[in-house]
């Protein structure tokens, strides 16, 4: 069965999550430790040689990226649906996930850490990309339901989690009626599962 290396509260790991739960993939989820090591150690290494969650083994084959898991996972899923091979839909696909790996990762996930943390240096600096991103969502999603294509695609979990779990950065989206209704259509999708939260 496919294993989903997590840890604690990882909103990337939860990305993954989201997504085997929407296509309805089997897996075991092996819960790492953020503080005893061993996602440094060799084992671990060996699977992402980043040493961070999410990481997936799927018949022997190690993949890490929450990106690079939600490409393997669409494609071998249903992978018109998730991730079509016309060259512009997929082109759509891919904008959506550098906004997830970069664009939120910088604002909207920076802002969740700090404040988890306690920590207010860079705060204000998170906050504006933040703001930044979630401006460009709404404007993007005026005129749309989903955020790649006609449908949804695994652009969808990977930009949920961190606009979600923004209020943990003290950030409300409730100003951004787009993206607010688009978060509504995420939840109601079949096999929805919320992020952990603390
Ligand atoms: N771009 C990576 C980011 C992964 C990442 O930052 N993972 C964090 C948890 S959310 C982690 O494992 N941090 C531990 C570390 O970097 O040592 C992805 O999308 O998978």
């Amino acid at each position: 069965m496919l294993k989903l290396y997590t840890a604690g509260l990882s909103g990337n790991a939860h990305k993954v999550r989201l997504a085997l739960n929407l296509m309805n993939i089997p897996y075991e989820e092996v819960a790492m430790s953020f503080e005893d090591g061993s996602l440094k150690g060799a084992d671990f290494l060996a699977k992402n040689p980043r040493g961070q969650v999410p990481a997936i083994e799927d018949d022997g084959e190690p993949i890490w990226d929450s990106a690079a898991i939600l490409v393997y996972l669409g494609r071998k899923h249903d992978g018109e649906n998730w991730l079509p091979t016309d060259p512009a839909e997929m082109a759509h696909v891919v904008e959506w996930l550098t906004v997830a790996g970069g664009d939120h990762l910088q604002g909207l996930a920076r802002c969740r850490f700090l404040k988890k943390r306690g920590l207010s240096e860079g705060y204000e600096q998170a906050l504006a990309a933040a703001q930044k991103s979630l401006d460009m969502m709404e404007n993007h999603l005026k005129n749309r339901d989903w955020l790649a294509c006609g449908h949804p695609t695994i652009a969808e979990p990977a930009c949920f989690v961190y606009v979600d779990l923004a209020d943990e950065g003290e950030i409300d989206v409730s100003g951004h009626p787009a993206v607010t209704a688009w978060m509504n259509r995420v939840r109601a999708l079949p096999g929805f599962v919320k992020a952990p939260r603390a």
